[in-house]
């Protein structure tokens, strides 16, 4: 049985669709620009060599869906039944530039989405991009984004250069996060180049596997290195079901306390709340990447069901087939509810239609 993917809430709930990226023009070029001069790293040659200049049909839409905040964009929502966009900036975002040079690609990004955000109001919330090789302004973009531009929570597209968020070099972030209230978006890239290898000799360093292992690496050390004793009111969304870490809780946990017990790690240290409890209090995951009823179901029993938000990742994984996936769960009524809308507006603070 199928059924028409409209908007307006007819089968009870809003969808409201959690990981969905735009590029801004200035930000493609300057990625070509960093593959040109010979700056960029492996991943990124790998991925936006592909996107920015491939002929193949699924970069030429991709590209032509990204660069689009307004008809084609609305468009392919009203398609899909998608109610409301939460939108970010495109992975990487500004992290392999240069800090001054991501300052200005950034500011320009939030000030576009921003806009974006003003022309469509009922269907977009917008997410503040920083760059995180300059903690210190990405603070006041994060409370710059909250109190000029009305965006809802923050992207962070994985490594900084092979840098991870728990050095405490990264700090002035979250505590801006805390200031302010607002969740911490944790979206793959391409794994840096010091773990790259492997996974780009056998094809392997995109969204198929690279962007999963390295971006669970880093939501996994941000957990056993203390963000959540040092935050403990801060949440971290990640998406495509949590980059695997529900289905792993159990034995991650399990091999975190005995890593602990041995001493064998220095840097493994007794965390207040152990790795069961981060994840049911302080993760949210997102289904991008995953419309498939057996993980949706773990992540939901593992997760508890106020942490699993629906996510489509357009126009990367742009079909409506996945969404009517959701539509059809084998959940009760008010679950799927949660899942599809209720859930997005507690975490980001917003209310939807
Ligand atoms: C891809 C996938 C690219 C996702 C993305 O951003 C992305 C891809 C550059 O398939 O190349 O966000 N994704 O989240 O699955
Ligand atoms: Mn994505």
């Amino acid at each position: 049985m199928t059924h028409m993917l409209e908007t307006g809430g007819g089968r009870g709930y809003l969808r409201v669709a959690t990981e969905e990226a735009f590029a801004t023009r200035e930000q493609i070029d300057g990625f070509l620009r960093l593959i040109r001069e010979g700056r960029a790293d492996k991943g990124m040659t790998s991925l936006w060599g592909f996107y920015a200049q491939s002929p193949s049909e699924r970069a030429m839409k991709i590209m032509e869906r990204l660069v689009d905040l307004d008809d084609r964009r609305i468009a392919d929502m009203d398609a899909t039944g998608i109610d409301v966009a939460v939108l970010a900036l495109t992975s990487p975002g500004g992290q392999p530039f240069e800090a001054e040079e991501a300052r200005g690609i950034v500011t320009r990004a939030n000030d576009q989405l921003a806009a974006a955000v003003e022309r469509h109001p009922t269907r977009y919330v917008g997410l503040t991009s920083i760059a995180p090789q300059d903690p210190e302004w990405s603070a006041a973009e994060i409370r710059r984004g909250k109190d000029e531009l009305g965006f809802k929570g923050v992207m962070v597209n994985s490594h900084t250069q092979g840098r991870y968020l728990d050095e405490p070099f990264f700090d002035p972030i979250f505590r801006a996060l805390a200031e302010t209230g607002q969740p911490l978006y944790i979206h793959p890239q391409s794994p840096p180049d010091s773990m790259i290898d492997p996974l780009l000799e056998a094809g392997l360093d995109g969204a198929i596997y690279g962007f999963g292992v390295e971006t669970g690496m880093h939501l996994l050390r941000l957990m056993t290195t203390g963000i959540f004793d040092r935050y403990p009111d801060l949440q971290i969304i990640s998406g495509h079901g949590g980059e695997a870490l529900p289905y792993w809780l159990f034995r991650l946990n399990f091999m975190h306390q005995a890593g602990v017990r041995s001493g064998r790690y220095e840097r493994l240290k007794p965390l207040k709340k152990d790795l069961i409890a981060c994840m049911r209090e302080n993760m949210i995951v997102t289904t991008s990447g995953l419309p498939w009823e057996p993980a949706i179901k773990l992540c939901i029993e593992v997760m508890g069901e106020d942490r699993v938000m629906y996510a489509m990742d357009y126009p990367y994984q742009y079909v409506a087939d996945e969404v009517r996936t959701h539509d059809n769960l084998d959940l009760p009524p008010a679950t799927l509810r949660k899942l599809m809308q209720t859930n997005a507006e507690r975490v980001f603070g917003f209310s939807a239609g």
